[in-house]
């Protein structure tokens, strides 16, 4: 690497051609080649020297880490939540930190759709047993789940895919209210009605968290909540691990406090808690919310636009402060 030459470090394997998008830019690139995000020690070794981090989820940027690389301007993170990275320490050193909000929104909406299907009509259970050879007929009592369509859905975090989610409900006619620390005016949530966060578990079929992580957030869904829900009830949680207390969903899957759940996301993963990975009504996938090809080139694309704005002088066009 040149001293003067902008560097990349890029903490997991990311599309081959965004990496050639930023060498034709004239960056020097350093990549980690695993799907396994680097972290720590590791992070710090690969990005020594180089004045930009192109990061995902996985990797936690934080102020020790911070700390040790001093050359550091620039972190471009793949993902629209940027709880990972200690936003305040960066900007305390000068280095800019980006997301990649928009490109998105529909993909993972489509997600916690999936996930509130799967969940509310026992797919994976389901599958399991048949694929175990249990079949030997349909009963008409058997795998009863609840109904999607013209039941009420409950959206915690009424943002961009929120509101994407919500928009979808019509087509399944649907009530759907929504808890945001504001009432949104009517036009941009022209079919959901803001409710206080208890009347919301209350009244709701499927319950989708779509908030961002932060300390007012952590365990915003816990026994108390879960204890306010009804017991066909479904909770998903597409947002991040940490807004529920997964040891108090845990108990309340298991002692019929609510009725199933569709997670992609968990506290501490990749590690999920054992009592979760033993339900049966508990749908589980690996953080895949955003995971097409379409979708995930679009936000390695995005963050690499976002360290070429930089790299030529010009405020990133997704700053997060
Ligand atoms: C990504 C996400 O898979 O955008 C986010 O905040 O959680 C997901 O879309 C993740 O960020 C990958 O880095």
């Amino acid at each position: 690497m040149t001293a003067n030459s902008p560097q990349v470090a890029i903490g997991v394997r990311v599309f081959p051609e965004s990496i050639a998008k930023l060498q034709a830019a004239g960056f020097t690139v350093r990549a980690h080649d695993s799907a396994q995000a680097l972290q720590g020690a590791d992070l710090v070794a690969l990005a020594k020297g180089a004045n930009s981090l192109l990061v995902s989820a996985s990797s936690r940027v934080d102020a020790a880490l911070l700390e040790q690389l001093p050359h550091l301007r620039m972190i471009a993170n793949i993902g629209v939540g940027y709880n990972n990275i200690d936003v305040a320490a960066a900007q305390a050193r000068g280095i800019q930190v980006s997301n990649t909000p928009d490109v998105l929104t529909e993909t993972t909406a489509d997600m916690a759709w999936a996930l509130m299907f799967a969940a509310a009509r026992r797919i994976s259970e389901s599958e399991r047993w048949l694929r175990e050879g249990h079949w030997q007929g349909i009963a008409l009592d058997g795998w009863l789940g609840v109904d999607v369509h013209g039941s009420t859905l409950g959206i915690i975090g009424m943002g961009r895919i929120g509101s994407a989610i919500a928009r979808r409900a019509q087509g399944f006619g649907m009530r759907v209210l929504y808890h945001n620390r504001t009432q949104l005016p009517a036009t941009t949530a022209p079919n959901a009605t803001w409710v206080e966060k208890h009347t919301l578990l209350q009244e709701s079929d499927h319950v989708i968290l779509v908030v961002p992580y932060s300390p007012q957030t952590h365990h915003l869904i816990g026994t108390s909540e879960l204890a306010l829900m009804k017991p066909t009830a479904v909770l998903v949680n597409i947002a991040r691990g940490g807004v529920v207390d997964d040891v108090a969903l845990a108990q309340a899957l298991k002692s019929g406090q609510i009725g199933a759940a569709g997670l992609d996301v968990y506290e501490n993963e990749p590690h999920i808690h054992a009592e979760l990975l033993a339900l049966p009504n508990a749908v589980l996938t690996p953080h895949i919310g955003s995971a097409t090809k379409r979708t995930r080139l679009g936000m390695v694309n995005l963050a690499v636009d976002n360290l070429l704005d930089w790299h030529v002088g010009k405020i990133p066009r997704n700053t997060v402060s």
